[in-house]
């Protein structure tokens, strides 16, 4: 009850998900691309002839490399076969509706041409302004663009991982003027960006600095009206991060799913406010890494599922790419896109602007649903041939089709329990089927 609550200035600034336009949009894309590129990308895990295990992006850290040695790689900054209107292609065949990038990651080099940093694009043999040429593209083919911003900053003298003294508070201030310069730099330049997805923020530093993250987000949303800001950027008085110490979700959609979802029957909480959650393809790797033999990777058909429990819970999902240094995409990820590309296209409906259905879940799969149409994502088709499903209280299956309108036999076989038959023709993979229900029945 709210006067059991202990009163925050910088906690939650709302109760419950968004329902305007442009949160809507958000939700309804579903399904999004990342993209890590970076300095990072030139290395690819390797650093004086050693090849690291943990993620590229953080060969830096990993390898011990000062700053100043780090940042040298920006004169080989120079991505020959970099074609944003190819890679804007590439997000449209793969089905997505919005694509993040990386405008700064942790190592502080920017994909913009920052009046505010020596770090750049334009201060590379490149030159040219990396990111305006992928917003421009994506957007062309009616991709939202989505920034990632890290204020963790490798480049920066003043970054301060926690505050310890009079100096540091001196310095973290200057530093925290240079993000919400930045910041505006980035809101101003491109004014069609969709969302920011904060990182780098869980230092002592920030969570000290509640304050300014509450004011990030408060500045970014005066600017850009509909902007989506993820949790991941706040901190409350008490440096509590993404949901505040009322308990409240901070920001406009939870992103702590990383790497992991819900699960799918313990975790029905998550449906009661919106999330993102956000892939890799091996194990960890965000960057573009040399050797994707060090860890498992996951097929397309592995990636499909997580998309397809992602949307079931009521949440979107990124798939992660990492481009090479040379501008183009390694040959994993391509086959990957296409693959991905190929279902949507057949089976996208179940996907795009669908939502938690609210029925118990089936081992064959997944229900998702958009208004009345509830879809079955089927993963595993059971050797019976019939496809178990149980209803709510109140709701009648009355018909069961595929997507190209072909039925197939559903039948009763007790109070709220139905067998909907497998397809006559082996669907070869996961395939949907659309049931027309009456609820109140
Ligand atoms: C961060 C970055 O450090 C990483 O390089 C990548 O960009 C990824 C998308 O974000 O890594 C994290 C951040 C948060 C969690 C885990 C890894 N988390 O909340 O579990």
């Amino acid at each position: 009850p709210a006067d059991q609550e202990i009163s925050l200035k910088y906690g939650a600034d709302r109760l419950g998900k968004r329902t305007d336009d442009a949160m809507r949009k958000f939700r309804d894309n579903r399904l999004g691309a990342f993209i890590h590129w970076g300095l990072y990308a030139i290395p690819g895990g390797e650093w004086n002839g050693k090849v690291y295990n943990g993620a590229a992006e953080w060969l830096k850290s990993w390898a011990k490399v000062p700053a100043d040695e780090w940042l040298k790689l920006m004169d080989q900054w120079n991505p020959e076969k970099f074609n944003a209107k190819a890679w804007a292609k590439m997000a449209k065949k793969m089905g997505v509706k919005y694509v993040k990038i990386t405008t700064k990651h942790h190592e502080g080099f920017c994909l913009w041409p920052s009046k505010y940093s020596k770090y750049t694009v334009a201060q590379t043999p490149y030159k040219k302004d990396i990111l305006g040429e992928l917003v421009k593209a994506y957007n062309d083919e009616g991709i939202d663009v989505h920034f990632y911003f890290s204020v963790m900053d490798w480049s920066h003298p003043d970054y301060r991982y926690d505050i310890k003294s009079e100096e540091d508070a001196v310095a973290f201030n200057r530093f925290l003027e240079f993000t919400d310069n930045q910041l505006k730099e980035l809101a101003t330049r491109y004014p069609t960006v969709k969302d920011f997805w904060f990182d780098g923020t869980w230092d002592a530093s920030i969570k000290k600095n509640g304050w300014w993250t509450a004011h990030v987000e408060q500045m970014l949303k005066d600017m850009l009206p509909g902007v989506t800001i993820n949790s991941r950027l706040r901190a409350d008085d008490y440096g509590k991060r993404h949901f505040d110490s009322n308990g409240h979700l901070m920001g406009d959609y939870e992103s702590g799913y990383e790497r992991r979802l819900p699960d799918p029957v313990k975790d029905l909480k998550v449906t009661r406010w919106d999330w993102e959650a956000c892939m890799t393809v091996p194990e960890n790797q965000w960057g573009y890494h040399k050797d994707w033999s060090l860890s498992y990777v996951k097929t397309p058909l592995e990636v499909l599922e997580r998309i397809v429990h992602a949307v079931a819970m009521g949440g979107n999902m990124v798939v992660n790419f990492g481009p090479q240094a040379d501008g183009d995409f390694r040959p994993e990820e391509k086959e990957l896109a296409d693959a991905i590309g190929k279902w949507m296209q057949k089976y996208g409906e179940c996907i795009y602007g669908c939502d938690y259905a609210g029925w118990d879940k089936q081992s064959w799969g997944y229900y998702t649903r958009k208004g009345k149409d509830v879809y079955m994502v089927v993963f595993n088709p059971p050797y019976s041939k019939h496809l178990v499903i149980k209803t709510p209280k109140g709701t009648k299956v009355v018909k069961a089709a595929l997507l190209d309108g072909k039925e197939v036999a559903v039948k009763e076989t007790a109070r709220n329990e139905y067998n909907v038959d497998m397809p006559a023709k082996d669907p070869e993979g996961p395939f949907v089927i659309k049931l027309q229900i009456e609820e109140n029945a």
